[in-house]
């Protein structure tokens, strides 16, 4: 009998299909976002892959020139969302927001073709769609890494998709809020506004839009002229393994030049990531550049590293520092240390637990040895899902439901999970097409 959790998510995929994109909840989210299309699009594959090649082909169709990839594409009118196209008045044929997300291209991209069943359709998505991927990370390096220390940084918290992480609690202080124009939050009419960001914070992402408007959208100035420019290792985790990742890809396909430059940007981004280890809390911290200093705050970003091919003893480290967590935790992983004075486990990226990162973490840890610790956050996730259903985001204490319900990239991953743990964590490896563990180039 199929697995009943498997329908319902199946069912959940479907009912936030818009035809050639997935908007993650009705109602909260009316469009299509970056890094969740991406992650939504392995959930996909396992029912029909030719939507989940088209989830990613929409997303793409919206790069901009320079090779940014926006973090909002506002398909058609929607007054339920703020801020909406007319804020960020980016002037794109289909109106886009104006900054980026978590580089989660790559990877999706590289897990679709090497399980892909229809293998002619996988080989002519993944030719058309490596130049463009390609181009995404290099308008990174380029844009958001101008003085080339191997690492990118954000310059807007909805970058990172962990929207009020305590990670940015200094740093975002420094933004100003004079001269925002006095707005309607709509998020706060959809979800308990105890579970979201608050309105400071709000005030705050506005004048950074409003300050980037002012300056055109331009990416060849904003990185400078942004008064937050915050490195964060799960940010830069996920770059580098998307770029390990379309490597090997290119290299497959015979794409020299793509497969060179992005295996020399995973050397110099792998070796730039030490600098973001902090040994008091024994896993990597974020770093703020405007401030030039490491941020010490314990989030799930320094976690999220396990993602990247980092040296087997911060893998070591991050396994160990996730097993302590697990005592103070019912469920894993809290997006933030419930030791630290700070932590609110029902508000959004305070604490909470996401899927699709507990997703990328297990997935990081299980292809470098730590299956273990993979294993019990694979079975932790699917206990929440079974105790709490398809929700944003979960109060890892509680297991409170938080945010919205219905959740596209939540359904994603418990179909990736629930497939994962009906084989065994070796298969987690096989599916992250480590034939060879020493095609990774791991840094030592
Ligand atoms: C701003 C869609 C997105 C996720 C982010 C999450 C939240 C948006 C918001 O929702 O952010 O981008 O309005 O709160 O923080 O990670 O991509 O699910």
């Amino acid at each position: 009998m199929p697995n009943p959790l498997l329908s319902r998510a199946r069912d959940i995929l479907k009912a936030n299909d818009l035809g050639t994109y997935t908007v993650p909840t009705h109602g909260l989210y009316p469009f299509q976002w970056n890094w969740d299309s991406c992650l939504t699009a392995l959930g996909q594959a396992h029912f029909d892959e030719a939507r989940a090649w088209t989830e990613i082909e929409t997303l793409f169709e919206h790069q901009w020139e320079d090779g940014m990839v926006p973090h909002i594409v506002f398909h058609k009118e929607d007054e339920g969302y703020f801020p909406g196209p007319d804020v960020w008045n980016t002037k794109r044929p289909v109106p886009t927001s104006g900054i980026t997300q978590p580089p989660v291209a790559g990877f999706t991209v590289r897990r679709l073709f090497e399980r892909a069943r229809d293998r002619d359709l996988a080989d002519r998505k993944v030719r058309a769609l490596l130049p463009k991927i390609h181009a995404w990370h290099e308008w990174f390096y380029r844009c958001r890494d101008p003085q080339k220390t191997g690492v990118v940084a954000v310059i807007h918290p909805w970058e990172t998709g962990r929207d009020n992480s305590i990670d940015w609690d200094d740093a975002f202080s420094k933004v100003p809020t004079d001269g925002v124009v006095p707005f309607i939050r709509r998020d706060t009419q959809h979800a308990n506004p105890d579970h979201r960001p608050t309105q400071d914070q709000y005030e705050r992402y506005i004048w950074l839009v409003q300050a980037f408007r002012n300056l055109n959208w331009d990416n060849t100035v904003l990185h400078d002229h942004s008064p937050f420019r915050v490195v964060d290792p799960g940010f830069n985790a996920i770059l580098l393994r998307s770029c390990s990742d379309i490597a090997a890809l290119a290299e497959e396909l015979g794409e020299i030049k793509i497969a060179q430059q992005s295996r020399q940007r995973v050397a110099a981004g792998a070796s730039a990531l030490e600098a973001l280890w902090n040994d008091d809390l024994g896993q990597y911290v974020c770093y703020d550049r405007v401030a030039g200093e490491q941020i010490k705050s314990a989030s799930v970003a320094g976690l999220l590293a396990a993602f990247a091919p980092i040296p087997e003893e911060r893998m070591q480290g991050l396994a160990s520092r996730i097993r302590k967590l697990a005592q103070t935790s019912r469920y894993a992983v809290p997006s933030h240390d419930p030791a630290d004075p700070r932590f609110d486990g029902a508000r959004y990226w305070r604490g909470p637990v996401w899927l699709i990162v507990n997703y990328m973490i297990a997935d990081g840890l299980a292809r470098q040895n730590q299956t273990d610790v993979a294993e019990s956050i694979v079975n932790s996730s699917i206990s929440l899902i079974e105790d709490s259903g398809f929700a944003e985001y979960y109060d890892p204490i509680t297991g409170e439901p938080c945010g919205g319900l219905e959740f596209t990239w939540t359904a994603a991953m418990v179909i990736e999970f629930l497939s994962l743990s009906a084989t065994t964590l070796e298969d987690l490896k096989a599916a992250s097409g480590l034939t060879n563990p020493n095609e990774i180039p791991i840094v030592k």
